[in-house]
C-alpha cells in the first residue's frame, strides 16, 4: 500500500529579508533529496498564534511536518525523521549514522546560535522600538564580539572538514544538509567571505538540484501571495 505523502507547513508569505531563509526550506530540501512525495500547506501570515496551529507547533512557528496522521515540529527533528525514511541522506553504517546525528546537533546547537545572535542584533538595530531597546548603540557595540563567536565556530568547522567535500563519510548526508541550511543566514550576512573552505562547502551544496528546487518553491509561494500582504 502506498503511504500518504508527507506535508510541510510553511508561511504563505514573509517580508523580503526573510525570504529564502524560512526553515521549511530544510524540510523541503530533505524531501527533495530523499525523493519522497510531499505536499505543502501554506499557513496564512498572522494566523500562527491561533489554537489550530499551536496544537501542532506550540511556539507558533513554522515548519511543521505531517506524516502518518500525526505532526512533528522543530526543523532538526523533522529533517532527521525524513532522513530516516530514505537511504539518500543517512548511511547504513551505524558509526556513520551516529556521526551524522552529532553533526546535525552541532549545526543546530553550536553553529546556528552565534549566527542567530548576529541576526538578532540586525533586528535590534533596525527595529529598536519593537524590542523595547533603549540603548540604540548597543547592537553596534555587540556586533564585533558576536562576529568573533561566529568566526570561531566557522574556523573550527573548516578545521574539521579539512579538504573533504562532505563532513561524514564519502557522500552527501543529512549532516551536510543541516550544516548548509544553518549557513544560509550566515551567507546572507556575508559571514562566509572570510572562510573560503566553508564558503566553497556552502556553494557546493546549495548548487544541488534539491536545494534549488526547495528554494524556488518557497520563493514562488511568497511571490504568489505577495499582493495580498503588500496591499494591506
Ligand atoms: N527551532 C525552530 C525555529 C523555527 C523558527 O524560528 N521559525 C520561524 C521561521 S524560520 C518562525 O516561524 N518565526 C515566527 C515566530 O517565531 O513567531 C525550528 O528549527 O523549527
Amino acid at each position: 500500500m502506498n503511504r500518504p505523502a508527507m506535508t510541510v507547513t510553511a508561511f504563505d508569505w514573509v517580508p523580503s529579508f526573510a525570504q529564502g531563509q524560512v526553515r521549511d526550506l530544510r524540510l523541503r530540501w530533505a524531501l527533495e533529496e530523499a525523493g519522497l512525495p510531499y505536499e505543502v500547506n501554506l499557513l496564512p501570515q498572522g494566523t500562527q498564534g491561533e489554537p489550530d496551529h499551536l496544537a501542532h507547533q506550540p511556539f507558533g512557528q513554522v515548519p511543521v511536518l505531517g506524516l502518518e496522521g500525526r505532526t512533528m515540529f522543530e526543523s532538526g527533528a523533522c529533517v532527521w525523521r525524513i532522513a530516516e525514511e530514505s537511504d539518500a541522506l543517512l548511511p547504513t553504517d551505524p558509526a556513520l549514522r551516529d556521526a551524522c546525528l552529532s553533526w546535525v546537533f552541532a549545526a543546530l546547537n553550536t553553529l546556528e546560535p552565534p549566527i542567530m545572535m548576529l541576526a538578532m542584533l540586525w533586528f535590534f538595530e533596525r527595529w529598536p522600538e519593537r524590542f523595547g531597546l533603549e540603548d540604540r548603540e548597543a547592537p553596534a557595540k555587540l556586533r564585533l564580539p558576536a562576529r568573533g563567536e561566529v568566526d570561531k565556530r566557522l574556523s573550527q568547522f573548516a578545521g574539521a572538514l579539512g579538504d573533504r567535500e562532505t563532513i561524514v563519510g564519502d557522500g552527501f548526508t543529512v549532516a551536510d544538509l543541516m550544516l548548509t541550511a544553518v549557513l544560509v543566514t550566515a551567507a546572507r550576512m556575508d559571514l562566509l567571505d572570510d572562510h573560503p573552505a566553508v564558503k566553497a562547502y556552502y556553494d557546493r551544496h546549495t548548487a544541488r538540484p534539491g536545494f534549488r528546487k526547495a528554494l524556488a518553491d518557497q520563493l514562488a509561494a511568497f511571490e504568489d501571495n505577495a499582493a495580498r500582504y503588500q496591499a494591506a
